[in-house]
């Protein structure tokens, strides 16, 4: 085209490389979007570690899921969810594909990874109790602390059948601490021996924070989030059930003594047995 740098021409090439610009910002977005996970159950956990930390192990032991388990690194690529009914509760675990040293400045679709942690309600740090596991644990740690501000975190130390395992225990034990992890709840587990099976289930149910809380009909619990009133209770049961709620008798860690009558906005606890009045 003549002049095609000025004049209408010109107009024309600004609009499409403009279009082409705007375009491909647009396509690097639903990119990412690609890597969000959907929320389902009562809390999402990110299962976060680097390559063959034995996140893939974790899940499949957990929840039964046919997750690709590789001795190679990157099995896992895209994030994947599953969900693990613990006591009742329905506990939504998404394994985030393997953490490598630069995450932060993008390395290995970092920032997509970090988003993903982000988007959590809690999250469990997996690392491999082998060889140098308190370095790896440090290098995970400054990758993502800066996604993990202000989340609910729970540590698991795999393989702890390994042969020098626990070895390497006193290490990682020293290299928390430095890093201010000291009292982050942690378990020992091995997908192999079945060992620390309850330790990680305890972990779940704190990072999860509901509460169980039985109804005289009815021997399966309801969960609640932690916190949950009476009131919340009956909306819970039936959403009409919340308006002509007016008191409730209490049995268990909430109630002062067995039976106890209290008010719609009395807070339950988890185990508690309740039989609403309305
Ligand atoms: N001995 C032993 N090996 C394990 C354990 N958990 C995972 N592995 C192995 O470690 C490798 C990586 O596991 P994977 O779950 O895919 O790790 P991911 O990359 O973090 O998802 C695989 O070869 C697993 O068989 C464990 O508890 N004990
Ligand atoms: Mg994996």
């Amino acid at each position: 085209m003549p002049g095609y740098f000025q004049g209408p021409y010109g107009e024309l090439r600004k609009w499409i490389v403009e279009e082409i610009e705007r375009s491909s910002i647009r396509d690097s977005v639903r990119h990412m979007d690609a890597f969000a996970v959907k929320k389902e159950g009562c809390c999402q956990v990110a299962v976060v570690g680097l390559p063959n930390a034995g996140k893939s192990s974790i899940l499949k032991w957990l929840t039964g899921r046919q997750v690709v388990v590789g001795d190679y690194a990157f099995t896992t690529l895209k994030p994947v969810a599953s969900i693990y009914v613990l006591q009742g509760a329905q506990v939504q675990l998404v394994e985030v594909p393997g953490m490598i040293e630069g995450a932060r400045e993008g390395k290995g679709q970092g920032k997509a990874l970090l988003s993903c942690i982000r988007n959590a309600d809690a999250v469990l740090l997996a690392a491999a109790l082998g060889p140098g596991a308190a370095r790896a644990l440090s290098t995970l740690w400054n990758e993502c602390r800066a996604a993990l501000a202000g989340k609910e975190m729970g540590i698991a130390l795999t393989k702890c059948d390994l042969a020098g395992a626990a070895g390497e225990e006193i290490a990682v034990g020293e290299a928390l601490e430095d890093l201010g992890l000291g009292t982050c709840p942690r378990a020992r587990i091995s997908v192999v021996s079945g060992e620390g099976r309850k330790d990680l289930d305890e972990i779940l149910w704190r990072l999860a924070k509901v509460i169980r809380v039985y109804c005289r009909e009815s021997g399966e619990p309801f969960i609640l989030p932690a916190g949950s009133t009476v009131r919340d209770l009956a909306r819970t049961i039936h959403h009409d059930l919340e308006a002509t709620v007016v008191q409730a008798k209490v049995t268990g860690p909430s109630a002062r003594f067995a039976g106890q009558s209290v008010g719609s906005d009395h807070v339950l606890r988890d185990t508690d047995r309740v039989e609403i009045r309305t």
